[in-house]
């Protein structure tokens, strides 16, 4: 899954991406500069691995992308075809201030960052459609685009963004080629100083970004990049003590996979244990093609078993026994946590 972390210069950007691949457990670096995966943590997985030793394991891994603004300009058109490429959007507010950073003038603002953001995405993506809907116009064409794109219109002129629109089907597909970014679902960031964790600040950004339906996570980079330097019994104290229990990195991948109504299924075998995320509702026959297009094709049918009742049992034979493993078919709705091995035919 592919995040991108964007917003004005000096929101703290790259702070958060540094404590986001930091030297802590699960982070690598990725093969360009400006990006790096990281492994979903997952205990299942882990606990799988303990009992099938396989010979690999893997995780759903996330890659976070820091993309600059381009200054002068907030979302230069290089940011914005960068973000386009992207799953998940986390614009990054700012909301600390220091002796080396001090308010600008009028005092720091994030409903207003969270605003300008969110009208750039949605004006260009105007843009855009209008370009697309004269060349239309002129060709007389009126087609599931030339629909999906008056309404996308109609939208854009009253500020909304196209993931709440709601085209379906044959509409959707018309217009996804377009990449337009206020298709994605959003993550908001605010960045506080280090003396604003506790206590809600800018309770106004909570509600302009509910009103928006887009989460807002609230975080303080600078102590997060300072925990990613820590040992892992280091980080789970210091996470303790600071009361929230969670790093950056959890709440943000956390958040990323909720954003995307991603749930995880698991595989497992003696050569690999492993989780997969898909789209919640998916069906059996999705997530085998999730895994491998010819086991969709071939797709006869999936024995299922929640990962906790495998755990219980402790073997695939004793599941076996006490009826835990059920067959089901394409339709089948996969859940969270799943361990799903598909019998196919080629
Ligand atoms: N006090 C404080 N300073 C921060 C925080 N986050 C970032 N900074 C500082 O703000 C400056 C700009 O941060 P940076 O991450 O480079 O911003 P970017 O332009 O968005 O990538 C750096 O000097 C950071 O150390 C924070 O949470 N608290
Ligand atoms: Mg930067």
């Amino acid at each position: 899954m592919e995040v991108g972390i964007f917003g004005n210069a000096g929101s703290g950007k790259s702070t958060l991406f540094r404590a986001l691949s930091g030297a802590g457990e699960g982070a690598s670096q990725g093969k360009h500069a400006g990006v790096c995966a990281i492994k979903v943590p997952d205990g299942r997985v882990d606990r799988l691995a303990e009992i099938f030793r396989p010979k690999k394991v893997t995780h759903v891994s996330v890659a976070f992308h820091d993309i600059d603004a381009g200054e002068p300009d907030l979302l230069s058109a290089q940011a914005l075809a960068s973000l386009k490429n992207m799953e998940v959007l986390v614009p990054v507010l700012r909301g600390f201030s220091d002796d080396y950073h001090p308010a600008p003038p009028g005092g720091m603002d994030p409903v207003k960052e969270f605003r300008e953001i969110s009208s750039a995405l949605v004006l260009s993506d105007y843009l855009v459609a209008q370009k697309r809907i004269e060349r239309m116009t002129k060709e007389a064409k009126r087609d599931a685009e030339w629909t999906a794109l008056h309404k996308a219109i109609e939208a854009f002129e009253k500020e909304v963004p196209l993931r709440e629109v709601g085209l379906v089907g044959e509409e959707e597909r018309a217009v996804s080629g377009f990449r337009f970014a206020s298709r994605l679902p959003m993550l908001a960031v605010l960045n506080v100083g280090e003396d604003a964790l506790r206590g809600e600040a800018y309770p106004e950004l909570s509600k302009a970004a509910a009103k928006a339906k887009v989460p807002l996570i609230r975080l303080c980079a600078k102590v997060e990049e300072e925990i990613a330097q820590l040992s892992p019994a280091e980080q789970a104290e210091f996470l303790r003590e600071m009361g929230t229990g969670r790093s950056a990195r959890d709440l943000l991948v956390r958040g990323a996979f909720d954003a995307m109504q991603f749930i995880s299924f698991l595989t497992v075998g003696e050569d690999e244990v492993r989780a997969w995320n898909i789209r919640r509702g998916s069906t059996a026959a999705a997530a085998a093609g999730r895994i491998h297009s010819d086991l969709e094709k071939g797709f006869i049918r999936a024995e299922v078993i929640p990962c906790d009742d495998f755990l219980r049992c402790g073997s695939m034979a004793k599941a076996k026994t006490e009826g835990k493993l059920r067959l089901e078919g394409r339709e089948y709705i996969v859940k969270d946590g799943e361990i799903v091995h598909v019998r196919f035919n080629v």
